[in-house]
């Protein structure tokens, strides 16, 4: 049976790739490139550092790591800046009547993101409350589609991986849960997400008995 829900956090519960592009587009415009919105797709549940490679990629630019890691700390201010000024009404649609039927069900719930900044998001939109478990990037050394991640959030909550579903937006984040025994729900497009036991457009069409259905006891 699922005993666990295990959440990314951007792209499934908050739309925070919007202020990722944004500072990443600045810094791209500082480096005298221009950066698309679809390139960005491809920065999607990445790292920060392994984002910075694709975007210097991008721009066919190289650098030395040094340069690079004041140029992600540069990213980050601003990203972190950005992000500063949210509130609940940035969580997703379905997000939030979805974490609270969960609490209510007895379900548990983890958080499980590559971002060293979720403990700010978590804050500022008031979910705190809703996570059992919360394992985000100040916590792990190897990025998705490692399953580090989400097997701590297991651990943290005391459940096996076989009980664990794991809610997804990105395909190296659905690779990971999959690597690590788990099922997994992917949040978005089945062209990306085919590999997921099911695919949801958002939050909005999930429920606990709906939970139930797709993974019958
Ligand atoms: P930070 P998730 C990921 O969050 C984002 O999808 C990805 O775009 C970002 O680069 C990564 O976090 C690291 O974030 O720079 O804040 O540490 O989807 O795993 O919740
Ligand atoms: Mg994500």
């Amino acid at each position: 049976p699922i005993r666990a829900c295990l959440f990314d956090l951007d792209g499934v519960l908050v739309d925070t790739a919007k202020y990722h592009y944004l500072a990443w587009k600045r810094l791209a415009e500082e480096l005298g490139f221009n950066f698309t919105e679809q390139d960005n797709e491809r920065l999607k549940g990445v790292s920060r550092m392994a984002s910075l490679d694709i975007l210097l990629e991008v721009g066919g630019v190289t650098l030395d790591d040094e340069t690079k890691l004041a140029l992600a700390d540069k990213k980050n201010s601003w990203y972190v800046d950005y992000i500063s000024h949210m509130d609940e009404s940035e969580i997703l649609p379905g997000a939030l009547t979805f974490l609270k039927e969960l609490k209510a069900s007895g379900t548990l719930v983890a958080l499980g993101s590559a971002s060293k900044n979720a403990m700010t998001i978590l804050n500022n939109t008031n979910m705190v409350t809703y996570f059992d478990a919360i394992i985000d990037g100040t916590k792990t050394a190897s990025a998705k589609p490692d399953p580090e991640v989400f097997l701590l959030g297991a651990k943290e909550l005391n459940v096996s991986p076989s009980e664990c579903v794991v809610f997804e937006d990105a395909e190296a984040g659905i690779e990971a849960a999959i690597r690590a025994g788990m099922r997994s729900i992917g949040v978005g497009s089945r062209d990306t997400l085919g590999r997921a036991d099911e695919v949801v457009s958002s939050l909005q069409e999930m429920s606990v008995s709906r939970l139930m259905d797709i993974f019958p006891a």
